[in-house]
């Protein structure tokens, strides 16, 4: 059976961790082996990079070098996990992927997106997810929810927050350029309505999910 490589994607709070599990759960009924991951991170290596990019005293990045540490987090990924899995005809489900970058760093933070997608062909090449999911949902909604969530957790301290302190016009262009992502390759990008409970959501994705097996 063929492998497939499917991603997550959505501002702070849109659902991605809970929808992932429940693909999880979709494609294990179905006898398939399911690999979940995200981003940064998914590898040793890759995990070390996340510390340092989204802890609150992992650094001061200038833009590029930002750039450069995402990607090199995300070859190690790519090579050590992603591709083998898919090869051996895995499913891997990644919580964010490069469409992550362009919307945060790009539109998000206003880095150049041309340099973005230079330095993504040099990682990756063509190597692309066969699916993309762009959870979207109002912003004040996922930070509510975002927020909530934490509450629960609040036990224990949250240093994971450096993109989280964001304003709100941040989160506002974010949801665009993710809207723009999907906009200009709609083929790979489905934009799902995430403002609806979580069986709801999912029977969008399943939905999606079903016309790719049977592609
Ligand atoms: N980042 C970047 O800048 N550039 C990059 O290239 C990459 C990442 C790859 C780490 O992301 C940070 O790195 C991230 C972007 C940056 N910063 N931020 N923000 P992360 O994925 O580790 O963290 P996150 O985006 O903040 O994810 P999250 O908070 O874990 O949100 P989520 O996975 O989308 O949501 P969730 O955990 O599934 O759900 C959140 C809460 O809502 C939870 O209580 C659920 O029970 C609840 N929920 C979920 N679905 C529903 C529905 N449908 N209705 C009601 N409630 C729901």
């Amino acid at each position: 059976m063929r492998g497939l490589f499917i991603t997550l994607e959505g501002g702070e709070g849109a659902g991605k961790t809970t929808q992932a599990h429940r693909m999880k759960e979709y494609f294990e009924l179905q006898g398939r082996e399911v690999i979940l991951t995200r981003e940064p991170g998914g590898t040793p290596e890759a995990e070390k990079i996340r510390a340092l990019l989204v802890q609150r005293d992992g650094g001061n990045w200038t833009p590029t070098a930002e750039c450069f540490l995402f990607f090199a987090a995300r070859v190690m990924h790519v090579e050590t996990l992603i591709k083998p899995a898919v090869a051996e005809g895995k499913i891997v489900i990644s919580d964010r992927f490069t469409d992550s970058t362009v919307a945060y760093q790009g539109y998000g933070h206003g880095f150049d997106l041309n340099v973005i997608e230079q330095v993504r062909q040099i990682a990756l090449g063509d190597f692309e997810p066969d699916l993309t999911f762009v959870l979207d949902l109002p912003v004040k909604e996922g930070i509510k929810r975002s927020m909530a969530q934490k509450a629960v957790a609040s036990g224990a301290e949250n240093t994971e927050d450096r993109f989280e302190k964001l304003d709100t016009s941040f989160h506002e262009r974010l949801r665009h350029g993710f809207l723009e992502i999907a906009k200009f390759e709609p083929k790979r990008v489905k934009v799902i309505d995430a403002t609806q409970g979580v069986d709801g959501v999912f029977k969008k994705i399943s939905k999606e999910l079903s016309m790719l097996l049977h592609a």
